[in-house]
């Protein structure tokens, strides 16, 4: 559906009417956090935010771009001319998808573009993947490429790797790309198979947004990659997906703590992904927590991209929805604790969102927790959503 005043705005800069729309959503992770990047396992699910891209076709070969995001800015680009990045950081991704098409061989129409987006950004929630799978989508359209789901995730994570140098996997393209509604997506990343996993109906899906700003996020998330590649070279495996624990054991005088610690995460995180696929598609929710829990843990104290701020407010969710009962009559038990929920880092880290999983009726709960203790402890302000999971790239004539 195109929104009225952004159907004006079109036309008062390009002085007719759009004729396609592409929307493409950002997401967030339930489990498998960088483990797409060495060929293994994730499982994320889109979100109900989502970037919208309104165009009409040139004549001639030029990208004419304006977002609503960041007036007074405009990106032009010849597709036949050399493709360098340009000043506007946006228009960046879409010079980036450009060049890997234009590098596969692909003819492509010119357009005027107008983008809008209410997926949060710097929040770790893929607002990137977002706009560079909206736009591959759309020129997949309108020039009628035959690219499938999968290809133009490729796109995108092939112009993020090669033009804006973050060297990330390909979890969030692909999801931005082939979301279900309703639905999880355990994706395989080796061979990019998927899975869709319904949500359960009882359970609630938030994302909190630490605000805290993600300053070295890019260099720190290369310097993980790098950190993967030698431990899987030095088990002599293509990559860590290929490794085991035993494996890893027995190279530990090989590497240093940081590396070992590093490819200890990824090893035990594609096996917490494959586990949490099941216990929710079981509606195992126990299950569900305490493996997620378990995935934070491993964020925190091996893979390290966590910081004071998202574990705090890790922290705050999970104190929330934890239960403390007694085992009534008899002293010598030890007190029980039942989980009613559970909260996690998610995305690259350095700051970001955390995802929190829950019943409808703790939400108020988890909510009355983040506004009693962030700002207090942390001197932030958290951004709560209660969400749903959404469909991926949809593209239209208009
Ligand atoms: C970022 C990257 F873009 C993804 O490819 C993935 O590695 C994620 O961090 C961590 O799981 O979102």
């Amino acid at each position: 559906m195109v929104d009225l005043a952004l159907s004006s705005e079109f036309i008062k800069l390009f002085g007719a009417a759009p004729t396609a729309l592409a929307t493409s959503p950002g997401r967030v992770n339930i489990i498998g956090e960088h483990t797409d990047y060495n060929d293994g396992f994730v499982m994320p699910c889109a979100l109900q935010f989502d970037t919208k891209i309104l165009c009409s076709v040139r004549d001639d070969d030029l990208v004419n771009a304006y977002s609503v995001q960041y007036p007074g800015e405009n990106e032009q680009f010849y597709i036949s001319h050399e493709l360098v990045p340009g000043q506007l950081a946006w228009g960046n991704y879409l010079r980036g998808v450009v060049n890997e098409l234009k590098k596969a061989g692909y003819a492509l129409k010119g357009c005027n573009i107008l983008i809008t987006s209410d997926v949060p950004q710097g929040s770790g929630l893929s607002s990137s993947a977002a706009l560079e799978v909206a736009f591959a989508g759309l020129l997949n359209h309108l020039s009628a490429l035959g690219l499938s789901e999968q290809d133009i995730a490729r796109v995108g994570q092939a112009a993020e790797n090669n033009f804006i140098d973050c060297q990330c996997g390909i979890m969030d393209q692909l999801i931005s790309a082939k979301a279900k509604y309703n639905h999880a997506m355990m994706i395989d990343c080796r061979d990019l198979t998927t899975r869709a996993v319904p949500l359960p109906s009882n359970l609630t899906l938030m994302v909190i947004n630490s605000n805290y700003p993600r300053k070295l996020a890019d260099s720190e998330y290369n310097q993980r990659r790098l950190a993967c590649e030698l431990a899987a070279k030095t088990m002599q495996v293509p990559k860590l997906r290929d490794a085991t624990m035993q494996m890893l054991d027995a190279v530990k005088d090989k590497l240093d703590d940081v590396t070992f610690r590093r490819a200890k995460h990824i090893i035990s995180e594609n096996a917490r992904v494959v586990a949490a696929a099941d216990a929710l598609e079981k509606n195992d929710l126990q299950n569900l927590y305490k493996i997620m829990a378990e995935a934070h843990i491993s964020l925190k104290c091996d893979f390290e991209i966590t910081v004071a701020a998202t574990d705090g407010l890790v922290d705050i969710c999970n104190n929330a929805l934890r239960d403390q009962h007694s085992d009534s009559g008899n002293n010598s038990q030890p007190e029980q604790t039942h989980v009613r929920g559970v909260a996690r880092q998610t995305g690259g880290g350095f700051g970001g969102a955390i995802v929190c999983l829950c019943e409808h009726d703790d939400v108020d709960k988890v909510i009355s927790a983040v506004d009693t203790h962030y700002h207090a402890n942390f001197s932030l302000n958290a951004d709560i959503y209660v969400c749903e999971a959404s469909e991926g790239l949809h593209v239209i004539n208009l």
